[in-house]
């Protein structure tokens, strides 16, 4: 790992919040591609954050932090990810379910999607199935739903058969993800799809709605 690979990668362990903006611009100076940057300086250092709270290392505060610098320096990939006038090729909504309130993850699967072209509702996180389905009266053609946590994973469920109980069961696609999620999962649920990270959401979404 360079060393301003590294830099970036120990300023989001170390919740160095002020720091990892100026060391993704610096790397991207240096040449270095946007998606070697999010993935080897910025979501290795979040898994790790993770294994250190596991072990007891971190509490709630140094995730808290650690996550405050994340999105920082995504703030600085956001328009590498994200292109600019294109006509958009669907709607999508997005959301982390009802008493989750992680949102990095759902962020960039929001972020991928709009830069390949899709428009996006983002409802953001603790998100219950009416608000789902109010964005798709408002033309979303595909939900999108993150869970973190194994005890609100199952909150999908319950969207899924809001959206079955509904006018809109057959005009609608459901595609899920997020740590604790997994194509087994994705199948009990019904869902149409999972993706385990941001840019195979992209190639789902597409496939959705070929
Ligand atoms: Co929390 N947390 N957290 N946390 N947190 C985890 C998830 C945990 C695994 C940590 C651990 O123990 N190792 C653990 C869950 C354990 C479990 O359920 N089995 C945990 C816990 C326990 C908790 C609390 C309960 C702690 C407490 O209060 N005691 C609490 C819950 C609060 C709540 O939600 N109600 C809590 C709180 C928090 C913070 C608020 C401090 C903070 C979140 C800040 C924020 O998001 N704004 C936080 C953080 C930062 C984490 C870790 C360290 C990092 C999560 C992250 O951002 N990863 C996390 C550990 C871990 O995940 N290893 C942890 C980076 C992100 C890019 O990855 O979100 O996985 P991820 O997204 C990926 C893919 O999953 C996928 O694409 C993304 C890009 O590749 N993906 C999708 C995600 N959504 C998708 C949707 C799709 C498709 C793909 O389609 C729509």
């Amino acid at each position: 790992m360079s060393e301003t690979m590294h830099k970036i990668y120990q300023s989001i362990v170390d919740g160095q919040m002020d720091s990892t903006a100026g060391f993704v611009q610096e790397a991207l100076d240096e040449g270095i591609d946007p998606s070697t940057v999010l993935n080897e300086g910025m979501i290795s250092a979040m898994r790790y954050v993770g294994q250190l709270f596991e072990e007891g290392e971190y509490y709630v505060p140094e995730m808290l932090v650690a996550a405050r610098a994340m999105k920082n320096g995504l703030g600085i990939l956001r328009p590498l990810l994200v292109e600019k006038d294109v006509e958009p090729v669907g709607k999508v909504v997005v959301g982390t379910v009802k008493g989750d309130l992680h949102d990095i993850g759902k962020n960039l699967v929001a972020m991928m999607l709009e830069g390949a072209g899709y428009e996006i509702i983002d409802l953001g996180t603790n998100v219950d199935a009416s608000s789902f389905l109010e964005a798709v009266q408002d033309g979303a053609q595909v939900i999108g739903m993150s869970a973190l946590l194994t005890t609100t994973m199952r909150g999908m469920k319950e969207v899924i058969e809001a959206v079955k109980n509904s006018e809109f069961r057959y005009q609608v696609k459901v595609i899920v993800g997020g740590a604790p999620i997994t194509q087994d999962f994705a199948d009990q649920i019904e869902a149409d799809a999972f993706a385990a990270d941001a840019s195979s959401a992209v190639r789902e979404v597409n496939r959705l709605l070929a």
